[in-house]
C-alpha cells in the first residue's frame, strides 16, 4: 500500500525513541479508541480542573450550537493559580520572564496569585464586573498575563489585541467588544526601538462609538518610559494604582458556559470576527491537549514562542500550561535581538525542556545556518512543537537534527482560532511521526475529509477538511453575531463545521493539511483576510479596486501579493507604491503589508463582475494561467502577463 505514495516523506516514520515513550504521560496505544466515546472521554478529562460546581451533562447539541459541562461552575484563573498552591508548587516557577534587553523576572505561583489578585481589585475599583469585556494591547510583559487571568478571575472577558495592529486594527476591535477598560503599556520594544502603543491607543480611542459605558478608564503599565500623555480622570498608572489594591479577591464562579474571552481573527470578509470561547469546555480542552501533546512533566521548562495577541499565546502560553502548573518562558523580543542565538541562549539559561514555535521562524534559523544553535548547550530540550501553518518535511528534518538533535519528537499541532484547542497532532509517546503531517485526530476528536458535496474520501485523496461532532474548547459564537457564526462555519457543508483548509488523507489515516482554500492568506502563521488588505487598499484616494493573493514565500510560508487599479485619470509616480503599503500598515499593521503591488489598468472579472483571484493567484506564482473560459475580457490578462515583469 504505501508504495503508492508519492514522496519519500511521505513514507519515513519517526518512531519516537524508546526511553521516551517509556516515560511518556500517555503510554496506552488505544486511547485513540478511547476517545471515540466522546462522552465518556470529555467527561473524564473534565475531572482534571477544580469545579466549584459539577456538571450535569457533558455536552447538549442544539445544531449548530453546543453547550460544555452545563450546570458546571468554575474558574479559568482559579485553575491556574490558587489550585497550585496547596503543595509543592507554590514556590515553583510559574512563570519566567526573558526581557528583550536583557532584564529577567521570575514568578512563582504564590507571585502570579499575589499580582493577579491585586490586578483584578483594581479592576473592580473602575467597575469592571462579570460579563464586561476588557480590552488588553500588550507586548510580551508578565503583566500581559497577570491582566488576562485578572479578567479571568472576575469573569471579564479578555479581548487581547495583538501589539503589532495599528491604531485602527485596535479601534475596530474596542467599537466590536465595547469594552469598558483598555490594558496597554506606554510602549513596546523592538529590536532595540520602541513602539508607542499608548499612543496607538490614544488615537484610536477618540473615534470609537460607544453604546454602553465603554472605555472609562485606561490602565498604562509603565514599561519602556516613553513619554505619554495621560488624560486625567481617564487614564491610570497601574504602578500608582495597583499600590493600594487587596492581595485578596476570591475568584468569581462562572458558569461553564459563560465567557472566557474574545479573540479577533481573520475571515473571508473585510470585518475580523470575534471568535468568543467560554470557561469549561475551553479549559478542559486546552488542559488536556497541554498535557497529553506535549508530554508535560512536573519539571518541565516549557516555552511557547506566540504572542499573546493569537489564539496560541492564549491556549498553550497561559491557559493550558498554567492550568497544568507548568513553568513557562515568556520572551518579549525578536528572535535575531541583540543576535541570531537569542532563542538558543534562552534554552541554554533556563534549560528549556519543551519548546513550542512556528514553521516560519524553524526556516528563518535555516536560513541563519546551524551555527547559532549549536553555539548553545541546548541538549536540555526533549520535545519540539510547530504550529500556524503546514510544515515543510525539509523544515521538519533540520528542527529535528539541528534542535532536537535527533532525540525529540516533533508535535505538529493543527488547529484555529476557533478550535481553541488543538484537533489534530501525535501524541508523542504512542505516535509515529512522518515529516509535514500533523498526524491524527486527538482522541475524542472527530475530523473528516470530504468531497465537495460533503461526503468523506477514501483515504489516499484530498478534500476539504470538516468537523462534524462538537468538541469541548469550540467557539461558542461569533461575539454579538450568532447568525455569523452559523453562517460563516456551519453552513458550507451540512451538519459539519468547515474549517476553511484542504487536506489529504493517506493510505495509513496521516492527516497531511496543505492550506486555505478560502480568501485567507497565511502570512508567517498569521491570518490576514484578502478582503482586508483590499479595503485597506482601497480606502486610499487614488485607488479604485484591489485584489489581494497569497503567494509561496519561502520563509513567511505566504506573502501578500496585490493587484491594484488606480482611479480615472490618475497614472502611477514615483513612490506611490511604497504609500500604499505604507497605507495599509497604517490601516492594519506591518503584518499585513503586501510584499508587491502589482497597479494595472483592470482587473481580470467573470461576466458577473466577480474579481479572478484564482487567475490572479496563477500570475503571481509565476504558473500557467487555469481555465479562464468565464472571464470577460481577455485583453485583461494579456496585458498582466505582458506588464508583470516591466513592473517588477
Ligand atoms: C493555531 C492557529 C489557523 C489556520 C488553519 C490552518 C493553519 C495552523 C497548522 C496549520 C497546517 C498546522 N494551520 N496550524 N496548517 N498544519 N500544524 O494557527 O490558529 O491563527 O486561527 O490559524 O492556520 O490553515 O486553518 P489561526
Amino acid at each position: 500500500m504505501k508504495e503508492k505514495l508519492g514522496s519519500v516523506e511521505e513514507r519515513e516514520l519517526f518512531f519516537p525513541p524508546k526511553e521516551f515513550c517509556s516515560k511518556a504521560v500517555i503510554q496506552n496505544p488505544e486511547i485513540h479508541e478511547l476517545g471515540q466515546d466522546r462522552e465518556g472521554f470529555w467527561n473524564e478529562q473534565g475531572k482534571r480542573l477544580n469545579w466549584f460546581e459539577p456538571w450535569d451533562t457533558v455536552f447538549e447539541w442544539d445544531y449548530p450550537f453546543a453547550k460544555w459541562y452545563g450546570g458546571g461552575k468554575l474558574n479559568a484563573a482559579y485553575n491556574c493559580l490558587d489550585r497550585h498552591l496547596e503543595g509543592a508548587r507554590r514556590n515553583k516557577a510559574a512563570l519566567i520572564f526573558e526581557g528583550e534587553s536583557g532584564d529577567r523576572r521570575v514568578l512563582t505561583y504564590q507571585d502570579l496569585y499575589r499580582e493577579v489578585s491585586q490586578f483584578a481589585n483594581l479592576l473592580k475599583s473602575l467597575d469592571v464586573e462579570k460579563g464586561d469585556r476588557v480590552t488588553i494591547y500588550m507586548p510580551m510583559i508578565p503583566e500581559t498575563v497577570i491582566a488576562m487571568l485578572a479578567c479571568a478571575r472576575i469573569g471579564a472577558a479578555h479581548c487581547v489585541v495583538f501589539g503589532g495592529f495599528s491604531a485602527e486594527a485596535l479601534k475596530d476591535r474596542i467599537q466590536d467588544s465595547q469594552s469598558k477598560v483598555v490594558i496597554t503599556t506606554d510602549g513596546s520594544y523592538r529590536r532595540g526601538n520602541t513602539i508607542p502603543l499608548k499612543a496607538n491607543v490614544d488615537q484610536a480611542l477618540p473615534s470609537i462609538t460607544c453604546i454602553n459605558n465603554c472605555v472609562e478608564s485606561v490602565i498604562v503599565v509603565k514599561r519602556t518610559g516613553q513619554t505619554v500623555n495621560m488624560i486625567e480622570g481617564r487614564d491610570i498608572w497601574y504602578h500608582e494604582a495597583i499600590k493600594n489594591a487587596s492581595i485578596h479577591c476570591p475568584a468569581e464562579p462562572m458558569e461553564a458556559d459563560d465567557m472566557l474571552f474574545i479573540l479577533y481573527t481573520s475571515g473571508t470578509t473585510g470585518k475580523p470576527k470575534g471568535v468568543v470561547h467560554r470557561v469549561g469546555g475551553y479549559m478542559v480542552g486546552v488542559s488536556t491537549t497541554h498535557e497529553w501533546i506535549f508530554d508535560l512533566k512536573e519539571e518541565d521548562v516549557y516555552w511557547c514562542t506566540a504572542d499573546v495577541g493569537w489564539i496560541t499565546g492564549h491556549s498553550y502560553l497561559v491557559y493550558g500550561p498554567l492550568s497544568n502548573g507548568a513553568t513557562i518562558v515568556l520572551y518579549e523580543g525578536a528572535p535575531d535581538y541583540p543576535e541570531k542565538d537569542r532563542y538558543w541562549e534562552i534554552v541554554e539559561k533556563n534549560r528549556v525542556t519543551i519548546l513550542y514555535t512556528a514553521p516560519t521562524a524553524i526556516r528563518t534559523f535555516m536560513k541563519w545556518g546551524e551555527s547559532y544553535p549549536l553555539s548553545k548547550d541546548i541538549s536540555s530540550l526533549r520535545l519540539l512543537g510547530s504550529v500556524g501553518e503546514p510544515i515543510n518535511p525539509e523544515a521538519w528534518m533540520w528542527y529535528y537534527k539541528h534542535i532536537g538533535g535527533e532525540r525529540c519528537p516533533i508535535v505538529d499541532t493543527w488547529w484555529q482560532t476557533e478550535t481553541g484547542m488543538i484537533m489534530m497532532a501525535p501524541v508523542p509517546g504512542i505516535t509515529a511521526l512522518k515529516p509535514g503531517s500533523c498526524t491524527k485526530p486527538f482522541p475524542g476528536v472527530h475530523i473528516e475529509i470530504v468531497n465537495p458535496m460533503g461526503d468523506p474520501v477514501p483515504k489516499g485523496e484530498s478534500g476539504y477538511l470538516v468537523i462534524r461532532e462538537p468538541w469541548p474548547a469550540m467557539l461558542k459564537t461569533v461575539y454579538g453575531d450568532d447568525k455569523r457564526y452559523a453562517d460563516t462555519y456551519w453552513s458550507q457543508f451540512s451538519g459539519a463545521y468547515f474549517t476553511g483548509d484542504e487536506a489529504k488523507w493517506d493510505d495509513d489515516g496521516y492527516f497531511w493539511v496543505t492550506g486555505r482554500v478560502d480568501d485567507v492568506i497565511n502570512v508567517s502563521g498569521h491570518r490576514i483576510g484578502t478582503a482586508e488588505v483590499e479595503g485597506a487598499l482601497t480606502d486610499h484616494p487614488l485607488v479604485a479596486e484591489a485584489a489581494c493573493v497569497g503567494r509561496t514565500h519561502e520563509v513567511k510560508g505566504q506573502a501578500v501579493f496585490a493587484f491594484v487599479s488606480l482611479k480615472e485619470g490618475i497614472s502611477a509616480y514615483e513612490g506611490l507604491i511604497n504609500e500604499l503599503k505604507t497605507h495599509v500598515v497604517q490601516k492594519i499593521g506591518s503584518l499585513a503589508r503586501p510584499d508587491d503591488i502589482f497597479l494595472s489598468t483592470e482587473l481580470p472579472k467573470t461576466r458577473s463582475g466577480k474579481i479572478m483571484r484564482r487567475l490572479l493567484k496563477d500570475i503571481a506564482e509565476g504558473r500557467e494561467i487555469g481555465d479562464t473560459s468565464t472571464l470577460a475580457d481577455a485583453a485583461v490578462l494579456n496585458f498582466l502577463k505582458e506588464n508583470m515583469d516591466a513592473q517588477k
